[in-house]
């Protein structure tokens, strides 16, 4: 066994972990990590846990770990019901129109709002839309037509969304 020196701590890793509503409203709180290699929890045929050094293969010391688990609550929504009222209409295209000219739109879930789920708000949203409800286009990107949350975050957030549960109900 050959062991690596290494003077301080080292991140060699971040993982996010999204809960849903298991964890929202509790405390943070602390979970045990354990690591494991071989057998049948990593697939088939299964894969081993390697370190590779210069091209040279070694196999990792796993030691268990806690997690920290600091729940951040989401607000889930239907794409494309930009203004949540739990319909997708030509209400919301004005809305996200609005909004975007800033005409005094007010839209309390911009993910809802970014119908194809690119990350950021532009014409290419109310157009979505529009093609999808008069063009036989593609739906918004999902979550639709059910409440959920946004896969693939990004910074527009979501304060709230009216039509869809809250995770303190
Ligand atoms: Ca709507
Ligand atoms: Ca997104």
């Amino acid at each position: 066994m050959i062991s690596v020196p290494i003077a301080s701590e080292l991140p060699v890793a971040e993982v996010s972990y999204r809960t849903s509503c298991v964890l929202s409203g509790q405390p943070p709180s602390l979970t045990t990590l354990e690591f494991t290699t071989g057998g049948n929890d990593l697939g088939a045929p299964s894969v081993g846990n390697l370190v590779v050094v210069a091209g040279v293969e070694f196999a990792p010391i796993l030691i268990a770990g806690t997690l920290d688990l600091t729940p951040v609550p989401e607000v889930a929504f239907v794409r494309g019901d930009c203004n949540s009222n739990g319909d997708l209409s030509i209400t919301d295209v004005v809305t996200t129109l609005n909004f975007i000219f800033g005409n005094g739109g007010i839209a309390n879930c911009l993910d809802a709002c970014d119908a194809n789920d690119s990350g950021s708000l532009n014409l290419a949203d109310p157009i979505h839309c529009l093609t999808f409800m008069f063009a036989a286009g593609p739906e918004p990107s999902g979550p639709y037509p059910l409440c959920g949350l946004d896969p693939t975050p990004d910074s527009l957030g979501c304060a709230a969304f009216t039509a869809c549960p809250s995770c303190q109900n």
